[in-house]
């Protein structure tokens, strides 16, 4: 049971809001069968956004990168599931997506690394780190879905 309850930090970056593309990503997530924990529409600061991206802060293209992510609002999320952060990044493509493959959703909805719509986390435990930057406890949601005998055997 544990297992099915990982959760993983998805956002929908600037460039993705403003293409149109936060219902067509939502629905990927909702569609595989992945459960909806948190969801906040958000114009990020500076400071959130240099947190959450700390890990990259001397590479180069850093302060592009920070630029960018607060050119707009965004749309965090926190989904659930069997596996969710490993499969959530299958779903996303590679980070780069010239190498993604058609039907990831970076392969299919953009063309350069610089541009590429969507963040999921790459671990349990940057999961939790980028969760518990984002969200306070009290804004993550707990329901059992009426199909979750239909998903997990
Ligand atoms: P990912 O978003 O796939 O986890 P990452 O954590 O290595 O990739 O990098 C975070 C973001 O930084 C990535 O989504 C886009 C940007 N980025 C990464 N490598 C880059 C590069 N070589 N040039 C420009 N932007 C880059
Ligand atoms: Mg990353």
């Amino acid at each position: 049971m544990a297992a099915k309850t990982e959760r993983t930090f998805i956002a929908i970056k600037p460039d993705g809001v403003q293409r149109g593309l936060m219902g067509e990503i939502v629905k990927r997530f909702e569609q595989k069968g992945f459960r909806l924990v948190a969801m906040k529409f958000l114009q990020a600061s500076e400071d959130l956004l240099k947190q959450h991206y700390i890990d990259l802060k001397d590479r180069p293209f850093y302060p592009g990168l920070v630029k960018y992510m607060s050119s707009g609002p965004v749309l965090a999320m926190v989904w659930e599931g069997l596996n969710v952060v490993k499969t959530g990044r299958v779903m996303l493509g590679e980070t780069n997506p010239a190498d993604s493959k058609p039907g990831t959703i970076r392969g299919d909805l953009c063309i350069e690394v610089g541009r590429n719509i969507i963040h999921g986390s790459d671990s349990v435990d940057s999961a939790n780190k980028e969760i518990s930057l984002w969200f306070k406890p009290e804004e993550l949601v707990s329901f059992k879905s009426c199909a979750h005998e239909w998903i997990y055997e």
